[in-house]
């Protein structure tokens, strides 16, 4: 029995239970398209292969899947419930650095993972290690990116110093919501960043055996439109360039698990 997330409906769930797909992880880059699904991107990383996880999308968009690493970084398949999560790196404080991250290209000519004007979602499932940052190259932990900061569109999640935080940024200016509280390391915990209109919602639940405790903060203020003038891919447990590669010198490599990476149009 998969373990049901606390904060998707229960009717999403079952759909992408469904609709996903086992694609061997190693070899070419993966790359599915699951008509009919509510997410444009989502990666269970169900299935193993030689010990890595299944990094394809059953989401709806056309996306090609990837890892991209330095140093001789990679990701490991972990059991979670009945299927898989993803193994991030532990923490390296050397340098260089052992650092993989997960990235997802937007192909052909349209730009699904691009929200534009309208509402969206991202998130993930992730369970942090007890140690996370405290070198140049890593001093903290990105879940779920896109762009980097001084690009012209961005939207992030990370759990820097203990906190979840998210930041959306667009050509009206940016939000970043930051949770008030430290998560607990070795803990699974479930993150959604929402764009509502002028709000940006940061979501956080703790997914814990005697049941789930939800928390939330909250921003308002114009953020705008997000273009993605660069086209960068989306990336899950680090930073990544406008072409994909790890940005080594300051990676921010997600030491944890990391499962469920979700980005979601809310619009139309
Ligand atoms: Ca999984
Ligand atoms: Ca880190």
């Amino acid at each position: 029995m998969k373990l049901t997330p606390a904060v998707a409906a229960t009717t999403f769930t079952a759909l992408v239970s469904c609709l996903t797909m086992s694609v061997p992880a190693s070899g070419s880059p993966a790359s599915t398209r699951t008509a009919g699904s509510p997410y444009d991107l989502y990666l269970d990383f169900n299935g193993v292969q030689s010990g890595r996880p299944d990094i394809s999308s059953s989401g709806s968009a056309p996306v090609s899947t990837s890892i991209a690493s330095s140093g001789g970084g990679t990701v490991f398949a972990t059991s979670r419930g009945s299927g898989q999560a993803a193994r991030m790196e532990p923490f390296d404080p050397g340098t260089p650095a052992e650092l993989a991250v997960v990235v997802a290209r937007p192909e052909g000519t349209g730009d699904p993972l691009a929200p534009r004007s309208g509402d969206f979602a991202f998130g993930a499932y992730f369970n942090l290690d007890a140690r996370s940052e405290g070198s140049s190259v890593d001093n903290g932990n990105n879940l779920v990116q896109r762009g980097l900061y001084r690009d012209d569109a961005q939207y992030k999640l990370q759990v820097d110093a203990g906190r979840v935080s998210c930041r959306v940024s667009g050509a009206a200016g940016a939000l970043e919501v930051r949770a008030s509280t430290a998560v607990k390391t070795g803990v699974w915990y479930s993150v959604r960043c929402v764009r509502n209109s002028s709000v940006v919602q940061l979501v956080l639940v703790e997914l814990a055996d005697s049941g789930s405790v939800r928390q939330s903060w909250s921003r308002s203020g114009p953020t705008g439109d997000l273009r993605f003038s660069a086209r960068p891919p989306l990336s899950a447990g680090g930073k990544v360039s406008s072409r994909g590669a790890v940005v080594k010198e300051s990676a921010d490599q997600f030491n944890g698990r990391v499962d469920n990476v979700f980005f979601r149009r809310l619009d139309g």
